[in-house]
């Protein structure tokens, strides 16, 4: 795999996002982190008895984690907090490749690596709760308004396993005004809705695109997406983490602040982009 990136910059601009195959050497990057996290399983299951085959990765991150959510939904959430401390997971993250694609896609940045703007998806069958709606990245990370989600799954993903979708060139809509709904228990970035979200997603093509680990999907943090939704049998388990740019004038107003996870309450910071009711 090359390390000159310019040659996605152009799609990347036009689009919103990009796909790179094969970005990430799979024995090196992935499978570690795949090992590591099947050894959590294995250990949650242990610890509360739970009987569960988690004798390879396909066993654990399938029949163990449901077998662990299903016996207690708050030991599901303790492998999602654990498994991002997995150190080759940080590795990943951390990988100087990825600075250098995202100066490749953003022409003069000074990157950043948002705290808090990382984790590992677990998104199980028909669990309403934690799927993201029609969103832009920016109101749910803040740090500077031209950042770039870094998306890259854990499992093949295939139709059925939901697929992240995408709007294409949707990041020329500028900063969409957001509210909040809590509809299915959402809170959080999980609860904002976008302004006049049906009329906004009808003028784009939509894409969902089919990923094998390895594989990386970058999307402009003004680019509308959401969670495709799970209908297979197992959970469909990503990686997920924002590069955003120090030297964007907005982020430099913001002093580069997250959102959510950083426990700030975008409304405050930026009453702006609330949608008038
Ligand atoms: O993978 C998903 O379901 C949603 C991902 C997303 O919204 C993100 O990576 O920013
Ligand atoms: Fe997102």
């Amino acid at each position: 795999m090359t390390n000159d990136f310019s040659q996605y910059a152009k799609g990347f601009a036009e689009n919103g996002y990009a796909i790179i195959k094969g970005y990430y050497n799979v024995a090196e990057q992935v499978e570690p982190i795949r090992q590591h996290i099947r050894w959590i399983i294995e250990a949650l299951c242990k610890k509360y008895s739970v009987a569960a085959n988690t004798e390879t990765v396909e066993d654990a991150l399938s029949e163990g984690y449901l077998a662990l959510a299903k016996a207690n939904r708050s030991w599901g959430g303790e492998v999602y907090d654990a498994v991002k401390q997995i150190p080759a997971f940080m590795q990943l993250v951390a990988d100087p490749r990825n600075e250098a694609l995202f100066k490749a896609l953003r022409a003069n940045s000074t990157p950043g690596l948002a705290a808090g703007g990382y984790g590992i998806r677990i998104d199980a069958p028909g669990e309403e709760k934690f799927r993201a709606p029609w969103h832009q990245e920016f109101p749910a990370q803040l740090r500077s308004v031209d950042g770039i989600v870094y998306w890259t799954p854990l499992i093949p993903v295939f139709q059925e396993l939901g697929p992240v979708e995408l709007a294409v060139a949707s990041h020329k809509e500028g900063i969409v005004p957001v509210k909040s709904d809590n509809t299915d228990g959402k809170t959080g970035a999980y609860a904002l809705r976008l302004d006049q979200e049906e009329e906004r997603l009808a003028r784009y093509e939509h894409a969902a695109p089919l990923t094998e680990p390895g594989d990386l999907i970058l999307m402009d943090f003004l680019t509308l997406h959401q969670s495709g939704l799970n209908s297979a049998a197992i959970p469909r388990w990503s990686i997920q983490f924002r590069y955003f740019n120090f030297a964007d004038p907005t982020g430099i107003t913001l002093s580069w602040k997250g959102s959510f996870a950083a426990q700030q309450d975008f409304a405050e910071i930026l009453p702006e982009l609330v949608a008038k009711p």
